[in-house]
């Protein structure tokens, strides 16, 4: 924080405090700052320890907030909703404040509500869990430049997490940890860890995901018609029915990369896809030319990668113990060196128990260290990190 004693600064000063008292009603602690250009915008910084605090502090947010969220588990009465938009150097900001272990809870909220929904640019939202939603846990609609980092939606009524609309753009998706979600009234067809659903937009990338134990698929790229790249992520234990639901309708592929009709080329490189109940990785109808490199897919019920239809370009991917085959591949799909290639020898797995990939994470959000799927090759399948 910059000080001055400009006048210029000063009318700023005088702006920030209006704006800050607007924000912290009924707010547990504000804490005035300057944002480094000082005259544009005026960094806020807003401490909740309530869920009317929590609810109105999001609500009142603007460019260069940051909201600290006290530990302990919030259950908001209401959807947690924005439309503001932050910009590239006064972004909002949501975050626990500290180390502190943060729940929001949507187990007060009406039938159908989600339990965030944000519909602005440059949004921060990190270190926070989203869980018990009565639908989606985590939605951003149409948003730009968005770090979405080290966060947890799990146990929601729709998908964990998801991105959507037209004019989503650049966000990044880091270490997110998804699992349990189900939809009770779809019978489980809808709820995934992540969806990138509905929407076009280029740049959006998630990284170090694990995607686990959802009603329907690890991740799904349904109907979105731009280009998105997923790495160095998991996606494990979809699509079984882990809810006693006589009309279970869930099919969990580990890697849902299209569908709907969208014809585009997605990349998937370096993730690992196991125990779903449909495929490791499909392109689900999807006739782009997708790339997938380096991808690990062992124990999945049906192919481990399931390509038949369109375009897609995979090498040095490894498939191992899946229920129906390797690879599906179709006549327009390029194959090489992929353990199903000719002269491609599966190199020996060093592990085959996942139990440390639950495992918690490092410090830094980053996967735990496994051995799991691992093989020591430098020429195919994943690295596990
Ligand atoms: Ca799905
Ligand atoms: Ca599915």
């Amino acid at each position: 924080m910059r000080q001055s004693s400009s006048g210029r600064h000063r009318r700023t000063r005088t702006l920030s405090i209006a704006a800050a008292v607007a924000v912290a009603a009924g707010a547990g602690g504000v804490h005035l700052g300057l944002s480094r250009d000082g005259a544009q915008a005026a960094a806020t910084t807003v401490t909740v320890s309530s869920a009317a605090q929590l609810e109105s502090a999001v609500a009142s947010a603007t460019a260069g907030t940051v909201i600290q969220v006290r530990g302990g588990t919030y259950r908001p009465t209401k959807t947690l909703k924005s439309t503001a938009n932050g910009t590239a150097s006064a972004r909002i900001t949501l975050t626990a404040y500290g180390s502190e272990k943060v729940r929001i809870d949507g187990s007060e909220l009406a039938a159908g509500s989600w339990l965030a929904g944000i519909y602005g640019d440059y949004w921060t939202v990190s270190a926070l869990t989203f869980q018990n939603s009565p639908a989606q846990g985590f939605v951003a609609t149409s948003s730009v430049g968005g770090i979405f980092e080290n966060l947890v939606t799990a146990n929601n009524g729709d998908s964990g997490f998801t991105l959507r609309g037209d004019g989503t753009t650049n966000n990044l998706v880091r270490n997110l940890d998804s699992y349990g979600n189900y939809d009770a009234a779809g019978h489980g067809q809808n709820a995934d860890g992540i969806a990138i659903k509905f929407g076009s937009g280029t740049g959006n990338k998630i990284t170090g995901a694990r995607l686990y134990n959802n009603s329907d698929d690890g991740l799904d790229l349904w109907q979105f018609s731009s280009p998105v790249t997923v790495e160095h992520s998991w996606a494990f234990g979809n699509g079984k029915n882990r809810w006693n639901d006589s009309a279970f309708e869930g099919n969990g592929n580990g890697f849902e990369l299209g569908g709907g009709g969208a014809s585009v080329a997605h990349s998937a490189n370096n993730n690992a896809a196991w125990n779903n109940t449909l495929h490791g990785f499909t392109e689900n109808s999807n006739t782009g030319a997708m790339l997938l490199n380096r991808n690990t897919a062992y124990a999945n019920k049906e192919q481990g990668f399931s390509f038949a239809t369109g375009k897609a370009r995979l090498a040095r991917n490894l498939a191992v113990s899946n229920g129906t085959g390797k690879a599906k591949l179709g006549g327009s799909t390029v194959s090489a060196a992929n353990n199903w290639d000719s002269q491609m020898a599966a190199p020996a797995l060093k592990s085959t128990d996942p139990a440390s990939a639950y495992a918690s994470r490092q410090a830094n959000g980053s996967l735990p260290v496994t051995t799991f799927l691992t093989t020591g090759s430098t020429a195919v399948g994943t690295t596990m990190n």
